[in-house]
């Protein structure tokens, strides 16, 4: 291994704004709001704040699946918020989620606005107040929580550890990325071994902990986050891949993960959701190449 010592830690460390890496431009070592921004509302109760990234898909996906199940009081206005921008540092945001990270929600359909703020209380939020996507007996509903909250302490490794080191920080350390990849390969198993006998994460009913766990797991096994499926060697956790391809083919799921999305492909681009037509109407293909009146009228739509 490479060694490199020469970095002693200072008595207090002191923040250098610019240290490199991907995100060194939003983070810094402080809470709270940098700027006034009010957030948009929308005309539905369900006021949705966040971007495409596998933590945003997760409620995306969700609500997409509430609907299809045709529970009609989970229509939903999703507002993009440009993380790269800052937006997540917005006052109007902050108010909604002192973290400053998407997602965040607003439920407006009682007598006052209720907020809601990280991925997993948001998913158990949705699936109590609708009664569905989790299980109703003692045991499996226990189980299902035991894999919503084993996503939401082991996702960091991945993202924050593997993902960071491997694809975004400055340089390649051996030592971070041998340490990460080892606990990466180590979580792919565990969800392999529990899926060799059980087709969803929480047995034979498909849950929030898969609708949680899928957007990171999945992705990272299919190679489209991190590009890491080689590296991984993702192929060999082959029960983790029948249940992600299993999950990828609900029409729910297909739409999910578009929405807030503004990378990648067009047709698979929905920056703003504010009407079930939008999968049809308002993909960033079918907005590009079409006229000046239409852009406007999506403009005042979200306004
Ligand atoms: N534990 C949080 C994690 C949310 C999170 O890390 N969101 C990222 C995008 S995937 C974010 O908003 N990052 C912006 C920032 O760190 O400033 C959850 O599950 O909701």
């Amino acid at each position: 291994m490479a060694e490199d010592n020469s970095y002693q830690p200072p008595k207090v460390w002191t923040w250098n704004a610019d240290t490199g890496g991907t995100f060194s431009k939003i983070n810094r070592p402080t809470a709270g709001a940098t700027h006034e921004a009010e957030l948009p509302i929308g005309k539905h109760p369900l006021q949705l704040y966040s971007q495409g990234t596998p933590n945003g898909q997760k409620v995306t996906i969700l609500l997409e699946e509430l609907l299809e199940a045709g529970i009609d009081e989970a229509e939903y206005d999703a507002h993009l918020i440009r993380i790269g921008d800052g937006d997540q540092f917005g006052s109007g945001f902050v108010d909604i989620n002192p973290n400053s990270k998407i997602p965040a929600l607003v439920d407006h359909s009682g007598d006052d606005p209720i907020r809601v703020f990280e991925s997993g209380a948001i998913l158990f939020y949705l699936a109590e107040k609708f009664a569905a996507f989790i299980p109703s007996a003692a045991m499996a509903r226990v189980e299902c929580l035991n894999w919503l909250f084993w996503q939401m302490g082991a996702a960091p490794y991945l993202g924050g550890g593997f993902g960071h080191f491997y694809v975004y920080a400055p340089l390649k350390i051996e030592y971070c990325i041998d340490r990460y990849t080892m606990e990466t390969k180590r979580q792919l198993d565990v969800l392999d071994r529990h899926l060799a006998s059980n087709e969803y994460m929480c047995g034979e009913e498909y849950s929030i902990a898969d609708i949680a766990i899928w957007p990171w797991y999945g992705a990272v096994q299919a190679g489209t986050v991190y590009n890491a499926a080689e590296f991984l060697d993702a192929a060999s956790y082959t029960h983790v891949g029948r249940w992600a391809k299993q999950i990828a083919s609900r029409p729910a799921v297909k739409r999910g993960r578009i929405v807030n999305r503004n990378w990648g492909p067009l047709d698979r681009q929905l920056h703003e959701r504010h009407d079930a037509s939008d999968f049809e109407l308002r993909t960033q293909d079918k907005l590009e190449e079409s006229t000046a009146n239409t852009a406007a009228e999506f403009a005042d739509q979200i306004d």
